[in-house]
């Protein structure tokens, strides 16, 4: 017919319980048509929902073409648009739905009509708690990408706010009490999202993986990463998390150690894959028997206060003899991780995601958010990682993951098909 759609499938997650994922990808399709349905009929504009398949998880609905709310604030400070903004959230709230994700990437304007998108993290609720929590999300994204804007966008918004919701009042009041607890342990949708900066598609592929299946919602930051120069990961890290200074936001910096090279490419596999690429990594090595590697992985997390907290991990394992596979990016055609007999490039997206450095460490952020989440200072039993002390960084904490073999090197160093170290460990 001519007529541009989306498909929107929630996909299998193998590593969890088959009918437990089931049930969850069921309830999640059948809460998003409604919610999209249910916005429309509370007369906020959203797309039309063509087919709605709850087993297979699928959802097909209208495309809406035109510019996001975000741009439009960017580029022609259109402001006005907030007023529309508040008065759609208004509508929402007074009809039960939470919106879960309202930041101004989800609003598009398609001719004169703006369009509320992504209802996928929505969920039905009368609770001015849940209700402040859309309205600290929007409040937010205003904060970090419109500063200059913020004061008029939330006058506005709050303007349209209370012309169409009587329970405005309310909703408001929690938001303030929220914001100067500065805790938001229990509200779902703020604590269960963070946006990752990152100009690497990979790794927010990679990341989405184990946040999704642990819960949470990660979605790509519009700031860029700034990369300084430093031996050491976390150190790039925590540099560009604080030079971003984006609350909820994650950065990941990561690199190749090569035994033999000494460690290099380490902090430049960036650089070094760029210019010489794996192929050159190979001939470097040509003839060399201890092909011993690891990669490694440093995520920095800035809270909601602007805390940052760095995370890493590190899987060990071998430089292959000659590349193989096609999936995945970077230097995994030519890396196998201990106790497989495939490079990271013959995996598939969710079994590198798992055992990989990025998994690793990515799994261990989040298992420290659920606990701690909303928490001041470090968790029990973990004392803040030696070398960060060292270096002064007491503003941070720096988690460590443990390495996999003793000294961080595998083991053996035989490359394909060989017997080897036992299974790397999964999160
Ligand atoms: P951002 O800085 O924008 O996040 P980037 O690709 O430049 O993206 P890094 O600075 O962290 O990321 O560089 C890490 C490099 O190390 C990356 O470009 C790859 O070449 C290599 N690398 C890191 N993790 C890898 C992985 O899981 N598989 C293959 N290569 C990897």
């Amino acid at each position: 017919m001519g007529m541009r759609v989306v498909l929107k499938r929630r996909t299998v997650r193998p590593y969890l319980n088959p009918q437990l994922d089931a049930r969850v990808r069921y309830r999640r399709t059948l809460r998003e048509a409604a919610a999209l349905h249910d916005a429309k009929l509370a007369g906020v504009p959203a797309p039309t929902v063509y087919f709605v398949d709850p087993m297979g998880a699928e959802i097909i609905m209208e495309m809406i073409e035109g510019r996001r709310l975000k741009e439009l604030l960017e580029e022609e400070r259109r402001v006005d648009l907030m007023r529309v903004v508040g008065d759609y959230l208004g509508r929402l709230h007074g009809s039960g739905i939470v919106h879960g994700d309202p930041t101004t990437s989800n609003f598009v304007l398609s001719g004169e009509v703006l369009y509320a998108l992504d209802f996928g993290l929505s969920f039905r609720s009368r609770s001015p708690r849940d209700q402040a929590t859309d309205l600290h999300v929007l409040k937010e994204a205003l904060e970090s990408y419109h500063s200059d804007l913020f004061e008029e966008s939330m006058k506005l918004l709050i303007e349209g706010y209370a012309g169409s919701f009587g329970g405005s009042r309310e909703a408001l009041a929690w938001l303030r009490r929220l914001e100067s607890s500065g805790r938001y342990r229990g509200d779902r949708a703020l604590e269960r999202s963070l946006c990752l900066i990152s100009g690497n598609r990979h790794k927010l592929q990679e990341m989405s993986v184990v946040a999704e299946a642990m819960g949470w919602r990660l979605r790509p930051c519009e700031g860029r990463k700034l990369e300084v120069q430093s031996d050491d990961l976390a150190e790039i890290a925590l540099a560009a998390a604080r030079a971003a200074a984006i609350p909820g936001s994650i950065v990941e910096d990561s690199g190749l150690f090569v035994r033999s090279l000494g460690g290099f490419p380490g902090p430049y596999s960036s650089y070094a894959m760029s210019t010489i690429g794996y192929r050159g990594l190979l001939k470097l090595m040509e003839g060399v028997e201890d092909r011993a590697a690891r990669f490694e992985s440093a995520i920095a997390y800035t809270d909601q206060a602007g805390r940052i907290r760095v995370f890493t991990a590190r899987v060990c394992g071998a430089i292959a003899e000659e590349p193989a596979g096609t999936g995945g990016f970077g230097f995994d055609p030519v890396f196998i991780p201990a106790g497989y007999s495939r490079t990271f490039a013959e995996m598939d997206l969710r079994e590198k995601s798992w055992i990989s450095h990025r998994g690793i460490a990515m799994s261990r952020l989040l298992r420290w958010l659920e606990a701690y989440g909303g928490a001041r200072g470090a968790p029990r039993g973990r004392r803040p990682h030696r070398d960060a002390e060292a270096r002064g960084a007491s503003a941070q904490t720096l988690y460590s993951a443990r390495p996999i073999a003793a000294g961080g090197w595998p083991g053996p160093t035989r490359t394909r098909g060989a017997s080897r170290t036992p299974r790397g460990r999964r999160p």
